[in-house]
């Protein structure tokens, strides 16, 4: 509104009881100058009967019914008396109402819209932006930053590299690979038990894996298997190894379908084979979804479980005795793994 007039003149003026001027502010509506219209109008003109009809007194001003008001401080009049122009009351200019600047009525107070908390704005409740949930910014959904998706095992069981039957001695660690099955009548797998050694054609552009492969077996099906702590000869017990300081196992695998990757314990080796398990011998483990191409799979030590049909068994980390790999009855099975190793 623009005043060419002095307020405080005007003001002091009604003040000094120039009494009758409420017909002057009328008839100076009629000239456009509407000062006088602002202050104080009511002093001298209490029911505002002077401007005419459609007038009242409004905080000492005769104000046009009307016209109405704004609120103070906002000058767009949307009515929410916040003082900006957004219309929701909440005080910024979002219009979202939950009182951050994004617009994406997230409510979560930050800037980038997804409503998880951190300004990455991927959604993951992380910083890093890439959106799986790790902090390493690539993409991969493991923690080591390389991009390639592996994780690296820090202590490895055998990479097959040396051609010999034997995991890598170290640690304490001393075992055979060997192949067994259900003995179907009929039945075959590859390699003879006495001759369970690598073969060319590694994973991650190795020399040498581990394969196997068979058909015929109809009772339980066949495997391949790793022993821990085995020193072999006339006394071969498979003993307990402590891999409690390790969070899993990590593997390379390819093959023709679903294969069970199990960690055995004292309590799921039988008796006979140097364990505790009297009968049913149900081992901890998990299926791996192999495909042709290779694929590394980790057996995280907590989130292997038994199958469920045999002795209950507690998961030990302190005692394992070795790992297997396991297809059912009535599979012809075809599989290589490599680059085994704790992480
Ligand atoms: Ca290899
Ligand atoms: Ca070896």
């Amino acid at each position: 509104m623009t005043d060419m007039h002095d307020d405080n003149a005007i003001r002091r003026s009604f003040r000094l009881g120039l009494l009758g001027l409420a017909g002057l502010g009328a008839a100076l509506v009629g000239n456009g100058c509407s000062a006088l219209l602002s202050f104080e109008q009511c002093m001298i003109d209490s029911d505002c009967s002077g401007f005419g009809d459609g007038y009242s007194c409004e905080d000492g001003r005769c104000v046009s019914d009307s016209q109405g008001s704004v609120g103070e401080g906002e000058t767009v009049g949307d009515g929410d008396g916040d003082g900006d122009p957004s219309g929701d009351g909440d005080g910024d200019l979002s219009g979202d109402g939950d009182g951050d600047l994004s617009g994406d009525g997230d409510g979560d107070g930050d800037l980038s819209g997804d409503g998880d908390g951190d300004l990455s704005g991927d959604g993951d409740g992380d910083l890093s932006g890439d959106g799986d949930g790790d902090l390493s910014g690539d993409g991969d959904g493991d923690p080591t930053g390389d991009g390639d998706g592996d994780i690296v095992p820090v202590d490895m069981i055998d990479d097959f590299e040396d051609g010999n039957g034997a995991l890598i001695p170290a640690d304490g660690r001393q075992g055979f690979w060997y192949v067994f099955n259900d003995g179907s009548v009929g039945s075959s797998q590859t390699p003879a038990a006495d001759m369970v050694l690598p073969e060319l054609g590694g994973a991650s552009g190795t020399n040498r894996a581990m394969h196997t492969n068979g058909t015929g077996f109809t009772e339980w099906g066949a495997g391949l298997g790793i022993d821990f702590k085995n020193m072999g000869g006339n006394n071969a017990m498979k003993m307990a190894y402590d891999a409690s300081g390790y969070t899993g196992i990590v593997l390379m695998a390819k093959g023709n379908g679903p294969v069970r990757a199990s960690v055995q314990i004292e309590a799921t080796t039988p008796e006979g084979e140097g364990g505790t398990c009297v009968s049913d011998c149900d081992l901890h483990g998990m299926l791996l979804n192999l495909t042709e191409q290779w694929q590394q799979f980790v057996l995280p030590f907590d989130q292997l479980n038994q199958e469920g049909w045999g002795t209950p068994a507690a998961w030990d980390a302190m005692t394992t005795t070795g790992l297997q790999f396991r297809v059912n009855a009535n599979v012809d099975f075809d599989f290589w793994v490599d680059e085994i190793g704790f992480y």
